[in-house]
């Protein structure tokens, strides 16, 4: 299979139509060895995700994804998404930090398209920040680093140049590795800077951010210096073992809000 051309990283749109009626999730981490997890997110795209106009995707869709060869081993995925897009939805996908290698081939057979992280977009009269959350993780020096690392297009065309087996080893090892760093690390480090999220807000000119990567799911009105701003966290989701975690933000009704999974 012909890999397209441009490096993943290169391929992001910053500017985007205003949002009508939007949906967003982040987080599901989508693997074929969690198979409930799969089957929540398949029955979402026909259910909830359904009245929405527009699905926002904030990253880490997938657990990992080592490259859009990867695609044959998720075709009921993509033609769920596929057919969501068909039935008259729009598709907008961020970068995780797992799933940074989401690329311009994999964007096109579902009909979306890749955004910048941060983007600031307009949902009704409401200017939003929209991110997976990661960045703002900077209190983890080594996982910054090791994040520019990787998003570099370069580095990531090299990468891609690797046979897929070599690519998926790679990405097993990087995450196991992440995972026994993680465990020693304190609580704070894997949370956002509450000021690097303002600064961001600020130089975007925006007053409301949603993001997800932290697994922390809340409503937060944060008092900065002189502004306020609301920051809004999606949930990850988990239906494995009789784990029921999942959920949505949604914009109804002029008001974002939290969407429990039907
Ligand atoms: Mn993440």
């Amino acid at each position: 299979m012909a890999l397209s051309a441009a490096a993943p990283s290169e391929i992001c749109v910053s500017k985007i139509p205003v949002l009508l009626n939007p949906v967003f999730i982040a987080d599901l981490h989508l693997s074929n060895d969690k198979p409930a997890t799969k089957e929540a997110f398949l029955k979402f795209l026909k259910t909830d995700a359904a009245r929405f106009s527009e699905l926002v995707i904030l990253g880490d869709l997938f657990e990992f994804w080592a490259g859009d060869d990867m695609a044959e081993q998720y075709v009921d995925v993509i033609s769920a998404l596929k057919q969501y897009f068909s039935d008259g939805h729009r598709i907008y996908l961020m970068h995780g930090n797992r799933d940074f290698l989401l690329g311009a081939d994999f964007a096109a057979s579902i009909g979306a398209q890749i955004l910048c992280d941060p983007i600031a977009v307009q949902i009704g009269r409401e200017k939003v920040l929209l991110s997976h959350g990661d960045a703002w993780c900077t209190l983890d020096h080594d996982y910054q680093q090791f994040r520019s690392t990787l998003r570099d297009p370069a580095i990531q065309k090299q990468i891609l140049k690797e046979e897929l087996k070599y690519r998926v080893e790679l990405a097993n090892g990087l995450r196991s590795q992440s995972k026994a760093d993680n465990q020693k690390k304190d609580a704070a480090y894997m949370d956002v800077v509450v000021s690097e999220v303002a600064k961001s807000l600020r130089s975007a000119g925006c007053k409301v951010v949603i993001h997800g990567h932290t697994h922390k799911p809340a409503h937060h009105t944060h008092v900065n210096e002189d502004s306020r701003f609301d920051r809004w966290v999606l949930p990850d989701w988990d239906f494995e073992n009789g784990n029921q975690r999942g959920g949505y933000l949604s914009f109804e009704n002029n008001y974002i809000h939290f969407g429990h999974l039907s």
